[in-house]
């Protein structure tokens, strides 16, 4: 399991929360996923034989955000 912090601007509020914990926590191999808005941060634990970290990025990107 592998365990990562990415920086993603524009995360302002619940919504913000629930789009990004909601999609990245749907992919398949996403074991936890979750938003610290006052950092800007999201910790994900995921599989790296199931999910790349690119795919996790991808959709949070797809959502609207930008990743560091
Ligand atoms: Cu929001």
């Amino acid at each position: 399991m592998e365990n990562i912090i990415l920086n993603v601007s524009g995360m302002s509020c619940g919504h913000c929360v629930k789009a990004i914990e909601g999609s990245v926590g749907e992919l398949a191999g996403v074991d936890q996923v979750k938003v610290n808005l006052e950092d800007g941060q999201v910790a994900v634990s995921f599989n790296n034989e199931k999910v790349t970290l690119d795919k996790i990025k991808e959709t949070i990107d797809d959502q609207g955000y930008d990743v560091e």
